[in-house]
Parts: C-alpha cells; structure tokens; sequence
C-alpha cells in the first residue's frame, strides 16, 4: 500500500511539473542581458501560405545588436517528423526577415542559434500557425 501511495505521489509530482511548461510563452525571450523579439505577417499566418517572419536583438539596454550569424529551425511541438530551416536575410538596423511556407497549422517553436555581440545565443520561441 505504502508503494502504491509515493507512487501516486512521484506521478502527480511529475505530471504537475509537466503542465508547468505548458502554459503560453512570451513572444520575447532573453539571455545573457540579450533579447530576441518575434513578430510575424499576417497576424492570421496559416499553413501552406507564405508567412514572413521577423527577429530583433536587442541588448540590457533595448539598443538593437546585430547578429554575427543566426540559424533558425522551426519545429512542431507535438510531433515528430522533422524540422523546417528558416532562411533569414537582413534587413538592416539589426533586424531580420524570413519567409516562409509552414508544412502545418499548429503549435510551432523557433529554435534560434545566434551570434550576438561575439557571444552565443539560443533561445526557444513558440509560434501558433493558422487554428483560429
Ligand atoms: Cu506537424
């Protein structure tokens, strides 16, 4: 019996940490005093359409950095099948452009691998395609 309850417990725990990171994210994510900010057209993207995808670094102090290189992945979170390389060109003043035609709606990340300011910079964003 004793088992059985620190088992249940040890799920609970579990299933309690997992829907923790299940709520929305922020379209802005930071580290090391870096921020990457998304915005994406049309606000109503869908799938199978082209949908252009813009990214900004801006630093502690909201000046915008230039990105020394910068590698984007796109994946769904839900599923497995592989992921999508968006091609970002600049744009200038620090900002970056990509388009790019989704394979699916549904709940996508951006997984970005930069260089910003002679540091390493990765970060994660979630972006919902089409469903609304
Ligand atoms: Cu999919």
């Amino acid at each position: 019996m004793r088992t059985t309850a620190l088992r249940t417990t040890v799920l609970l725990l579990l299933l309690s940490i997992l829907a923790a990171g299940c709520g929305p994210r922020p379209q802005a994510s930071a580290s090391g005093g870096v921020t990457a900010e998304l915005s994406v057209s049309p606000r109503s993207a869908a799938a199978m359409r082209p949908v252009t995808v813009r990214l900004r670094f801006t630093d502690a102090q909201g000046g915008v950095v230039p990105a020394d290189s910068l590698e984007v992945d796109a994946r769904m979170t839900e599923m497995s099948h592989g992921a999508e390389r968006l091609m970002f060109r600049s744009t200038g003043r620090g900002r970056y452009e990509a388009s790019h035609v989704f394979s699916m709606d549904g709940e996508w990340e951006l997984q970005v691998h930069a260089v910003v300011a002679g540091k390493e910079f990765t970060t994660t964003l979630p972006l919902r395609i089409g469903g609304e």
